[in-house]
């Protein structure tokens, strides 16, 4: 009977991985402005936290029609990012194009159109901001203003799950050097499956079989894998495969020294503690955030090692402490805010 063969080496997985898949082409201006980024706030003695942010995309083909996603607004990240910021971090902001963003976040996604917001001064004939939105809007462009004058805020953006693994890969490098003083706090939702390049079709996915012909997408003779997806009479077969685990990939051989925080989304109630436990200690992170998709803006779990002794934590850590968070009802506004801010603080 033929073996099944066994699962490459992290390393050889990783090495796998990022030499099939290829690097977004923005990747080295990318490099560039973190490198310069990363350099100017070590030698201020500044920490810096990298914080992702939003869904990655899942490309069914390579001329990109159609593609998976998932839910994430950015949320999460973007109001997180702003609490870092006001607690003295530097702050790499790596999210999914058109996401939300720091302080823009305030307006930019809101159910009112940003013209709202705004009001023509009769007196001058100019655009002024709304009466009843100036307080606010003044107290967020006052804190966006200090973060542009102090230069303490880098925006990347990614679409899709690659991309999103290079640029993670490529600054997680670059931050080695600040050693403890660098924290990644890892909101994206990144997707579980993904098609392999060598496994996508280039062009668009015809919905009848008799159009679907091999010959558009690389020829009969193509010496290409067999697609990912596929039409077959009128429904579409889509064979996604594992994308490879690459958290730990972070604590071992990327960034080995610093602080790393990460997210566990689950539905059912009865999976999240556990599958945090189980990343924590999978992945060795100093802390996993677990959060239900209903509940996610108004209570979190915090998972970490009990004792926070580095070696109990790198190591065979048995015991694991959890710790809900919960914004009381009278305070669950229409803003996230609330868990932001304390898990901001916690992290802080
Ligand atoms: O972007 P958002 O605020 O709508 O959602 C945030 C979140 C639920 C994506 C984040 O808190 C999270 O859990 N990220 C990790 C998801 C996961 O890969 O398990």
């Amino acid at each position: 009977m033929e073996q099944p063969a066994p699962s490459p080496t992290p390393a050889a997985a990783e090495s796998q991985y990022f030499s099939l898949n290829p690097p977004p082409a923005n990747l080295s201006n990318h490099l560039t402005l973190a490198r310069a980024f990363i350099e100017r706030h070590a030698s201020e003695g500044r920490r810096v936290a990298l914080v992702t942010s939003g869904g990655t995309t899942v490309p069914l083909e390579e001329q990109t029609v159609r593609f998976i996603d998932n839910f994430s607004a950015g949320t999460r990240g973007a109001t997180s990012a702003e609490y870092f910021l006001q607690q003295g971090y530097a702050v790499i902001y790596l999210h999914r194009q058109f996401s939300l963003l720091p302080y823009s976040r305030h307006y930019s996604h809101d159910k009112r159109s940003f013209l709202d917001f705004m009001a023509e001064d009769p007196a001058t004939g100019t655009v002024v901001v709304d009466e009843e939105h100036q307080a606010k809007m003044l107290r967020v462009l006052r804190q966006y203003a200090d973060v542009k004058r102090a230069n303490t805020l880098l925006i990347l953006s990614f679409v899709n799950i690659t991309d999103y693994l290079w640029e993670l890969r490529e600054v997680a490098k670059l931050m080695r050097p600040l050693g403890a003083n660098a924290l990644f706090y890892l909101a994206a939702a990144v997707s579980d499956f993904f098609v392999p390049k060598d496994r996508m079709v280039e062009h668009k996915i015809q919905s009848a079989e008799e159009f679907s012909s091999s010959a558009s997408n690389g020829g009969a003779a193509s010496s290409k894998p067999p697609p990912a997806a596929r039409t077959q009479g009128k429904s579409l077969i889509i064979d996604l495969e594992p994308v490879p685990k690459f958290l730990k990939q972070l604590v071992d051989g990327w960034a080995p020294e610093a602080m790393i925080v990460s997210f566990k989304l689950e539905t059912d109630p009865a999976m999240l503690v556990r599958k945090a436990v189980y990343a924590l200690h999978r992945y060795h992170h100093h802390l996993v955030i677990g959060n239900l998709l209903s509940t996610r803006k108004w209570e979190v779990v915090f998972v970490s090692a009990e004792d926070d002794d580095e070696d109990d934590l790198r190591g065979d850590a048995k015991s694991t402490a959890e710790k809900w968070i919960r914004v009381p009802r009278s305070r669950r506004a229409r803003s996230a805010s609330g868990i932001e801010s304390l898990v901001g603080k916690a992290a802080g």
